[in-house]
């Protein structure tokens, strides 16, 4: 497998749910600072032209976080990144998707990045103050999920690697993030395969 990975991006996620895993993987970085994911060769790989993209063994490539983190649990029980059974199974997949498709898209976007929309500076303040309100909105759904639990849903899930890095962007978003939030990110960072991560992605980017 080989991940197309920018580091401080949602494929951050992956690349956490890749060393859960302990999976063989390489990693190549696909710089958005570089625009390395509008060169005709990323394009060739992934043409929506966005990270994360994970090609497989047999020269496939699979694209969108959801999709991707669901392929690699299932492909993995061992690693039990995905409760058992359809009703719970499904549960984890609603978080996850809300996550990237509302807070992450709908929120994080709009927060940090209002000016891919719109040149008129009052527009993008109000589209500032959208995203952050999207983003509140999600920082409490999440505090009533994980209420005492470690993790959202008890035991790390493909959800976790989702809600860690729309977390890891919170200085940027400018929503106070709920202390029980920032508790469980410190938790999720304190994990050997997080690390791990991090210090996969230095490496590939050094
Ligand atoms: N829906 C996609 C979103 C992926 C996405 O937006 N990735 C961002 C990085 S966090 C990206 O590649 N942005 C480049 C761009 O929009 O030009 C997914 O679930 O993977």
């Amino acid at each position: 497998m080989k991940l197309y990975h920018s580091p401080g991006t949602c494929s951050e996620g992956i690349l956490v749910l890749l060393e859960e895993i302990g999976a063989d993987y390489d990693l190549v970085i696909t710089d958005l600072k570089q625009a390395a994911h509008r060169e005709p060769e990323y394009l060739r790989v992934n043409p929506k032209g966005k990270v994360p993209a994970l090609s497989l063994g047999d020269g496939s490539v699979l694209t969108e976080f959801p999709v991707i983190a669901f392929w690699l649990a299932r492909r993995h029980p061992e690693a039990g990144l995905l409760p058992e059974g359809l009703e719970a199974e499904i549960r984890v997949m609603e978080l996850t998707e809300y996550i990237v498709s509302t807070l992450h898209m709908r929120g994080s976007v709009f927060a940090m990045k209002p000016q891919k929309f719109t040149a008129d500076p009052a527009a993008r303040e109000e589209l500032r103050a959208q995203g952050r309100a999207v983003v509140a909105a999600g920082y409490e759904r999440l505090t009533e999920q994980l209420g005492e639990k470690p993790c959202l849903f008890g035991s790390f899930s493909i959800a976790d690697a989702a809600a860690f890095y729309l977390l890891s962007w919170k200085e940027g978003i400018g929503v106070p993030v709920p202390p029980a939030l920032a508790a469980y990110e410190e938790r999720l960072r304190a994990r050997a395969a997080f690390g791990r991560a991090r210090e996969a992605s230095d490496r590939a980017a050094a």
